[in-house]
């Protein structure tokens, strides 16, 4: 079997403000169950929740950070049940938790596991990375964002190919065409992807919030509305505690230390 059915389908860990979601199917090469599903969206959202936690780091294991839904628990489903769960819909709640959280990505990425990188906001690959969409093979289309979020991160020429042929784009072209955030060797992944959090973790945290909502914006609204978008939130960063400090600060040449407020 695919096995992990008796341990956890997640483990977590919480430190310095940073918390870390680690998939653990690895004989399943992490395929994406609806348990695991469940454990890391509910873990996020939870984080999400407390002013402790500032930023998550998602990542798998050293062969696969997911190769994709779970095809076995899927193959017999049918119309009438895929539609009434509104499978895969669930996923999305990832997109909506507003503090940020980094991908850090080793092995395949495949089908649902490259669109669940995408949901992140920060994606750190192993130059061993690959990322595809190759639901194509299997007579259906990516169900949880891939036809969208591909699109827009590396364009309608590459979305195409990947989406139309399944094949697979390794770390370097992947970094080139804009999916991934930093490439960097494969043993340097989690570090790095911890790195980038702790960095955002000491920032003001209603400010990264801002930060990244605004950025979300930019796919959501014409330009003028995103413009106008961030002009407001950026005022409102005024009535923050931390943009007192972290001016004054500069000044002072002295590190800001930010409280959150
Ligand atoms: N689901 C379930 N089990 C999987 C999956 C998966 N996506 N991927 C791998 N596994 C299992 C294998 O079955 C195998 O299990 P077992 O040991 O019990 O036979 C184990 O993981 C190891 O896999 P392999 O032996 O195949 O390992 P290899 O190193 O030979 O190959 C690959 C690695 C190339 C990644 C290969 O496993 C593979 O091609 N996997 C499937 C990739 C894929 O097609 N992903 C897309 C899935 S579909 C999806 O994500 C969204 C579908 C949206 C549809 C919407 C419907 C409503």
């Amino acid at each position: 079997g695919a096995g992990g059915e008796s341990e956890a389908p997640i483990l977590t860990s919480l430190e310095d403000g940073v918390g870390l979601i680690r998939l653990n199917r690895p004989k399943a090469l992490n395929a994406l169950n609806q348990e695991t599903m469940h454990a890391v969206v509910d873990t996020a959202e939870a984080w999400d929740a407390d002013p402790e936690v500032r930023a998550i780091v998602l990542t798998g294991s050293a062969k696969a950070f997911a190769a994709g839904a779970d095809i076995k628990e899927m193959a017999a489903k049918s119309y009438p049940e895929v539609y009434a769960a509104d499978w895969f819909a669930r996923w999305e709640r990832l997109a909506e938790v507003r503090i940020p959280v980094i991908a850090a990505v080793s092995g395949y990425a495949l089908g649902g596991g490259c669109e669940l990188a995408m949901l992140c906001d920060i994606l750190v690959a192993g130059e061993g990375a690959r990322f595809g969409q190759p639901e194509i093979n299997l007579g259906v289309i990516p169900g949880m964002g891939g036809s969208q979020r591909l699109t827009r991160a590396v364009g309608k020429a590459k979305a195409m190919d990947m989406v139309l042929t399944g094949r697979m784009m390794d770390a370097q072209e992947a970094e080139r065409a804009g999916l991934v955030s930093r490439l960097v060797p494969d043993d340097a992944v989690l570090d790095t992807a911890l790195e980038v959090a702790r960095s955002i973790a000491a920032k003001s945290r209603p400010a990264t919030m801002i930060a990244k909502e605004a950025v979300g914006a930019a796919f959501e609204t014409t330009l003028g509305q995103g413009v106008r978008f961030e002009r407001r939130v950026f005022h409102s960063l005024f009535a923050t505690e931390d943009q007192k400090e972290g001016m004054a600060a500069f000044a002072e040449k002295r590190e800001p230390r930010f409280r959150g407020r």
